[in-house]
């Protein structure tokens, strides 16, 4: 007869990689939910997302991070060092490559991985191989298992959900045995506020080019219930300097208003209310390298 309590395993999965690999389309489609941002773009993800995934038999708790990279800048430091700090507090680490990247692990990854190899499993998804023919993800498989670094190599698609049960199985194999961490109907622990301020992000890093990007953040100034039913959001998109802020209004406010609409339906999707969004732009001087700037931002998590 068996009778032995079923096991339930929880912990904590980092997503790692270099930038624009996936990431964050694979927490998506782990989740089965958009909660962090997604954009053509390199480094999109600037801070920590956590995602909270609860089966019959386990929790995983996925960190989507930001791409790793050589910091140029205070905010890129900033960046680099909340995906440490996943790391550090992962019980496994999924390694994500992009299948069409001339190297399969660059430098700076390299250096932040390898040292972690002795003390927590890394496993290694290989993500886009819907851009390839199926025989070409092969040699690459081979070549990063001869590096003896992952206990599992997984040739995956997040965008087409290919091979993500058998990722997901070996991700939830090396966590341990424990109960829950989260309520189980809980998804995620930033705030809304948090997530309207990225659905603005993403608009901007779609609707501009450039250094526009990567010179601006949002912050949201007010976020409140009205009696009639609707939400009115307040944000402020930061600029680095004037000539940006320019840009970013467009002739007679045209290239704001086109931001605004794309977020607004979005953020009325995302929590389920009509909403009244405004957007003003303003000068951050240097914002990017500024320590108050990334703590008000709530990019630096100390
Ligand atoms: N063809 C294909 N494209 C993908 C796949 N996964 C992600 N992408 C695309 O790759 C681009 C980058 O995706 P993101 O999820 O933002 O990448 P990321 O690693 O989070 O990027 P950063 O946050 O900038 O580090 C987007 O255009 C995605 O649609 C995939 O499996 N196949
Ligand atoms: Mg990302």
């Amino acid at each position: 007869m068996s009778n032995a309590t079923a096991l339930f395993r929880a912990g904590y999965v980092a997503i790692i990689g270099e930038p624009n690999v996936g990431k964050s389309t694979l927490i998506n489609a782990l989740l089965g939910q958009k909660i962090s941002i997604v954009t053509r773009k390199p480094q999109t993800t600037r801070q920590r997302v956590l995602g909270i995934l609860t089966l019959a038999d386990a929790q995983m708790i996925f960190l989507d991070t930001p791409g790793i990279l050589e910091p140029k800048y205070l905010l890129q430091e900033t960046m680099m060092r909340s995906a440490r700090r996943a790391l550090e507090d992962a019980d496994v680490i999924l390694v994500l490559t992009d299948a069409g990247n001339e190297s399969y692990l660059s430098k700076v990854l390299l250096a932040v991985v390898k040292p972690l190899q002795k003390q927590k499993p890394l496993i290694l998804a290989i993500n886009k191989v819907d851009t390839l023919h199926r025989d070409r993800a092969l040699p690459m498989i081979a070549e990063m298992a001869e590096t003896g670094m992952f206990e599992e190599i997984v040739p995956i698609s997040a965008l087409k959900t290919e091979n993500l049960d058998r990722l997901l199985e070996s991700l939830k194999s090396r966590l341990p045995e424990h109960p829950a961490l989260y309520p189980e109907d809980l998804v995620s622990e930033q705030p809304e506020r948090f997530f309207v301020a990225e659905i603005i992000r993403e608009k901007i890093f779609e609707k501009f080019h450039e250094e526009i990007p990567y010179s601006t953040a949002v912050e949201i100034r007010e976020f409140k219930e009205r009696e009639e039913g609707k939400t009115y959001i307040n944000a402020d998109i930061i600029v680095e300097r004037a000539s940006q802020k320019g840009i970013l209004i467009g002739a007679k406010g045209s290239a704001l208003k086109a931001v605004g609409q794309l977020a607004r339906k979005e953020i009325e999707e995302f929590i389920g209310k009509p909403v009244f969004l405004e957007l003003f732009v303003k000068v951050g001087e240097q914002w990017r390298k500024s320590g108050s700037w990334m703590k008000r931002l709530g990019y630096s998590e100390e």
